[in-house]
């Protein structure tokens, strides 16, 4: 405990400004280098997250081909963790705030990959399951709160590395931003992206056998008892090197905090707001494939913009089957309602001792996803000198917050993912 403190206010005083969202963290240099911040955020989590001698299912399966037709394509699952979640009654002292019930932005560092030699990752599907391999949602409280992917490899992550900066997932899992990316990122919506089903097949993310994947995991648990889970990512694989006639996906990161926590303070406690980005000088060219955001409960959508004009409307849906209805935990799980349109719920008071887990609250189960050749994409390439930005817009009115269990909004998020074929760039 005596480190745990020491650790967290050695990382709080590194990170202080006068804002709730502090910046400046140390960049590490060597990709393998424990970071300060890793160590104390696994510190303040302590002694929760990863746990060994538990493990009874494989944690990587082949599955079957999600497109046997493609030579060298593989669908392939792998099992991260598991992860031991404390309970509701359990309070985490996280750099943003006390959480309850929550392993606060875990690092996991070093971790599988979809593939030991080269390959490249053609679709992703996140999921949360138990240690029966049964997927669990937040109708029995288990919230897949968010997880961020990171490669460390011979690229940077454009957004960040500009600004001399890393964000909280690069300075938890200890990569550099001028030689990592952030890839992928999903809240409970487990947003799929599977780009051969959306009849993209000339673009990839491409995995060499010496880059190293990394993970940060958010997790909350609305029970009144520990839970020990796995977080999944089904990938869609291309074995070995890029093949003629593909090209290379790069992921571009934008947040309404950016290179920071991903973290920001609810603007009001009822009613709505939005949640600006700083602007982001693009400084690629290349053609948009598929574009996709992430917020929190209380969020209507995102928008992405580009020199002011919307080009994706990345809009939430809530309570699309029951399992996205809570049932107010365990303790006291009623059956779950029929997946119906939402009706506007009142902002939820913590009907079952916490906002996340009030009784037949529909929670986001999907986010609007826009890509090459569907009508939701108004732009189809990226240019030097557009200016980007994100826009999140949450209204508690229509849809309920996540509430600490004093009724107080918890923090927010506003994320967009863009992955883009790069045509040229100064970047990597
Ligand atoms: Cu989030």
């Amino acid at each position: 405990m005596k480190l745990q403190s020491y650790l967290s206010v050695v990382l709080t005083a590194q990170l202080s400004n006068a804002s709730l969202l502090p910046r400046g963290l140390p960049v590490v240099h060597d990709k393998r280098q424990m970071s300060i911040a890793s160590i104390a955020v696994t510190a303040l989590n302590s002694p929760y997250g990863k746990v060994a001698g538990v493990q009874k299912l494989p944690s990587k399966v082949d599955m079957p081909s999600a497109h046997p037709e493609v030579p060298g394509f593989k669908t392939v699952k792998v099992r991260y963790g598991p992860y031991k979640v404390p309970n509701m009654g359990k309070v985490t002292r996280t750099l943003t705030g006390p959480e309850e019930g929550a392993l606060w932005n875990y690092p996991d560092q070093n971790i599988q990959k979809p593939c030991t030699g080269d390959c490249v990752i053609v679709g992703i599907r996140p999921d949360y399951e138990d240690l029966n391999g049964e997927s669990v949602n937040v109708d029995n409280g288990h919230w897949l709160h968010h997880i961020v992917l990171l490669s460390s490899n011979t690229r940077a992550d454009p957004t960040c590395a500009a600004r001399g900066t890393g964000s909280l997932p690069h300075w938890v899992v200890g990569f550099n931003p001028a030689s990592s990316e952030r890839l992928f990122a999903s809240g409970n919506e487990r947003t799929t992206v599977r780009l051969f089903d959306m009849g993209i097949t000339d673009a990839g993310y491409v995995v060499k056998k010496a880059d190293t994947f990394a993970m940060i995991v958010d997790l909350m648990n609305m029970n009144m008892e520990d839970s020990t889970l796995y977080v999944v990512i089904n990938y869609d694989i291309i074995e070995g090197p890029l093949p003629k006639g593909m090209s290379e996906i790069k992921p571009l990161w934008l947040d309404v905090d950016q290179c920071g926590f991903s973290e920001a303070k609810a603007k009001s406690q009822a009613g709505s707001y939005k949640l600006g980005s700083v602007p982001w000088k693009s400084n690629v060219d290349g053609e948009l494939i598929v574009l996709g955001g992430h917020i929190h409960d209380g969020g209507t959508g995102l928008l992405f913009k580009v020199d002011g004009t919307t080009i994706c409307d990345s809009r939430a849906g809530y309570g699309e089957t029951a399992k996205y209805i809570s049932g107010g935990g365990k303790a006291n799980a009623t059956p779950a309602a029929p997946a119906a349109p939402a009706a506007p719920a009142a902002p939820a008071a913590g009907a079952a001792g916490h906002g996340h887990g009030g009784a037949g609250v529909p929670h986001i189960s999907s986010m609007v996803l826009c890509w090459k050749g569907k009508k939701e994409l108004k732009l189809p390439q990226i240019k030097t000198g557009q200016t980007w930005t994100v826009e999140a817009t949450y209204d508690y009115k229509e849809r309920a917050g996540a509430t600490h269990p004093n009724g107080q909004q918890e923090n927010v998020m506003g994320i967009g993912v863009v992955w883009i074929k790069k045509a040229n760039s100064a970047i990597r």
